[in-house]
């Protein structure tokens, strides 16, 4: 059986049940058209406004006169300020956490990456001179937090970026001034009676988001990294066959390490093992779901179950003893189709409680504990379990490629550096680098929409990095070991796999570690020989499978960096012509970045490797090996 089908065996169980799971509930589904065309507002009780053509095809505006155009701009921009609030609030929670640490009030966390804490406080310019490892993070950390109320300036992670990109963003009115400000100022221009010019608004839009990702994402991003540790290569599973049948059974699901981090811990207590054995089970196996599966997955190998479309599946198999989440991306759906188990899920965030859940509540001075409880739940409820129905199989995986490895991994020990990366681009054997993020939908679960993508990118000899949910999708295709590279890889692409010994495909995190793809493009800027500013590279990002706000937020601080970005879907704001001209053509005179849609992998393939191309001619690589099409017969074999 393969990983694909091991998911329809679950939700062939799920019906046989007469549950019901996101892919029942996606197919019955049918969006308003409106709605998803960009042109419904609620934004005041005069409406909702419904913006379709009038009888005689004149375009209708709101009640208060908002036009489509203005309508679409303020829908896409309030879904970058929500997007990029899960984020800021995330990286606000580590923050607090990292300053009890340095502070010495919180002893559950530790300082484990010195080095980046030290290549940070430089970043944020603190007095270094004479000062101890805890001072210095009381330092970086008293700065970073004062940055998420700050009014005016820049943040200091802007610093990382190109000059030339800064001074553009500077030029045009973007450089983000505080963390929280800029996402209060996006919903301030978009409330009724406010900014009307899409232009305008996809400014603060762009803004707001680069607040984002060279912002509260890229905190998140590189504290996480010093209190848990920076990421490695390492061997990993992936799939439902990393459930343990004989042993006790802890999903961890959601998106903010905190909390699994301290169940990796609860885990390999002694006591808490010994209880296990008490209660009839082997041991404890831990395990995840979504972006907190990756930050465990990356960082201690702790296996992925599935995505975000699998969270429910991963409880019809009867053997999770307890689900427990923290933040983001938790179906609504979990409790209820664990009453007809024995699962029981657990919320530990104030800010998602979900009615029917057990609450166990996770505040930084009783980490440890409560993970410990949640850990003697889930082995005081394994004897309860019924059928137990685990599919077989698994991916192997190679995981860990931070900025930092990628350097190492291309540059060797002795001179570790982006030149390498950079070189093989130059000479055509890699001919871009494309970074496959985001979510995975129910609506397309075995439709191999993400991995078809990458197999026809790689085959261009397009260097795949993934981030998020995307990830898994290809962990199915076993695209994320280094074999991968022989049988599906370009000849260029292969070689330098093979060379380094790397996959062709990089998974490097969860959805905040966007931030690493950022500061690895600024690398290959500041390593020379591609251009002077990101929207010179040979890049471009993509989310196949996007649902989530916080996607589009990523979308956008990508684009206002100057990359393209795709998304696997029909443009949200089609029904508003003069912005969705704005998002994809116009946006592109003033950053060098912009927006395309398409639901079709081929389509994305195509609009990627002709940008990478168009890329390469303007930086005179024009070298570059013509672009693999795919015929009937390759299409074939490529389904999944
Ligand atoms: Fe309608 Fe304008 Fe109110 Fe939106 S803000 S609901 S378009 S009246
Ligand atoms: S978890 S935001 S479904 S990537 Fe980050 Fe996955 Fe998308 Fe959630």
């Amino acid at each position: 059986m393969s990983k694909v089908n091991a998911c329809d065996c679950l939700m062939g169980e799920a019906k046989e049940k007469c549950l019901e799971t996101a892919h029942v509930r996606a197919e019955a589904m049918k969006p308003c058209p409106i709605g998803s065309a960009g042109i419904c507002c609620k934004n005041c009780f005069m409406g909702p406004c419904r913006l379709t053509s009038g009888k005689d095809g004149e375009e209708k505006c709101g009640v208060c006169g908002a036009s489509r155009d203005a309508v679409a701009a303020r829908n896409f921009c309030r879904m970058i300020a929500a997007g990029n609030s899960g984020h800021v609030d995330h990286a606000r929670d580590i923050v607090h956490v990292f300053l009890a640490v340095a502070k010495g009030e919180n002893t559950d966390y530790s300082i484990k990456d010195e080095n980046k804490l030290r290549m940070l406080a430089g970043v944020y310019d603190v007095d270094m001179e004479g000062k101890t490892v805890q001072q210095i993070a009381v330092g970086l950390g008293e700065k970073v937090m004062a940055e998420f109320g700050q009014q005016d300036g820049k943040l200091h992670m802007v610093g990382r970026a190109p000059r030339k990109r800064q001074e553009l963003w500077d030029k045009l009115g973007m450089t983000p001034r505080g963390v929280d400000r800029e996402v209060v100022d996006m919903l301030h221009h978009t409330i009724i009676g406010n900014d009307q010019d899409p232009e305008s608004l996809l400014l603060q839009g762009s803004r707001c988001a680069l607040s984002n990702g060279w912002g509260g994402s890229m905190i998140a991003t590189e504290l996480q990294d010093v209190m848990f540790g920076t990421p490695f290569p390492r061997r990993g599973k992936m799939a439902m066959g990393v459930l343990e049948e004989k042993q006790v059974n802890v999903l961890v699901h959601g998106h903010d390490p905190l909390l699994a981090e301290m169940i990796v811990v609860a885990a390999n207590d002694p006591e808490m093992n010994k209880l296990a054995k008490a209660k009839g089970a082997e041991g404890i196996n831990i395990a995840g779901i979504c972006c907190t599966a990756n930050e465990t997955l990356l960082r201690h190998g702790v296996p992925m179950v599935g995505s975000f479309s699998q969270q429910e599946l991963a409880i019809v198999t009867g053997a999770v003893d307890v689900m427990a989440v923290d933040v983001q991306c938790l179906m609504a759906s979990l409790p209820k189709v664990a009453s007809c188990f024995h699962t029981k899920i657990v919320t530990t965030s104030p800010k998602a409680k979900i009615p029917g859940a057990v609450h166990m509540e996770l505040h930084e001075d009783n980490a440890l504990n409560c993970a410990k409880d949640i850990v003697r739940l889930a082995i005081e409820n394994y004897p309860k379990r019924k059928t137990v129905n685990i599919p077989k199989e698994t991916s192997d995986v190679v995981v860990g490629f931070s900025h930092e490895t990628i350097n190492y991994m291309l540059g060797g020990s002795f001179r570790s550096s982006y030149r390498p990366l950079n070189d093989n681009i130059m000479n055509g054997r890699i001919l871009g680098v494309v970074g496959i993020v985001g979510c995975s939908l129910p609506k397309l679960e075995g439709k191999g929409v993400t991995a078809t993508l990458v197999k026809e990118l790689i085959a261009n000899n397009v260097l795949v990095i993934h981030t998020g949910c995307a990830a898994y999708a290809s962990a199915r295709e076993d695209l994320l070991i280094p074999e991968a590279a022989l049988k599906y890889a370009g000849a260029g692409l292969a070689e330098v796999c093979e060379t380094v010994g790397i996959p062709p495909v990089l998974h490097s995190g969860s959805c905040v570690d966007n931030s690493r793809i950022l500061i690895a493009c600024a690398a290959m800027v500041a390593e020379g020989g591609l251009g002077n500013d990101l929207s010179d590279l040979p890049i471009a990002g993509c989310a196949p499978e996007w649902m989530s706000e916080k996607a589009i937020a990523i979308g956008q601080y990508f684009v206002a960096s100057g990359a393209l970005v795709v998304f696997g879907s029909e443009s949200p704001v089609k029904g508003a012509p003069g912005f969705d001209k704005l998002l994809t053509e116009g946006y592109e005179k003033l950053t060098g970045g912009k927006w395309a849609f398409s639901p079709d992998p081929h389509e994305m393939a195509r609009i990627i490797i002709d940008h990478i191309k168009a890329k390469r001619k303007a930086l005179g690589l024009e070298k570059a090996q013509e672009r693999v099409l795919f015929d009937m017969e390759m299409r074939r074999k490529l389904e999944v």
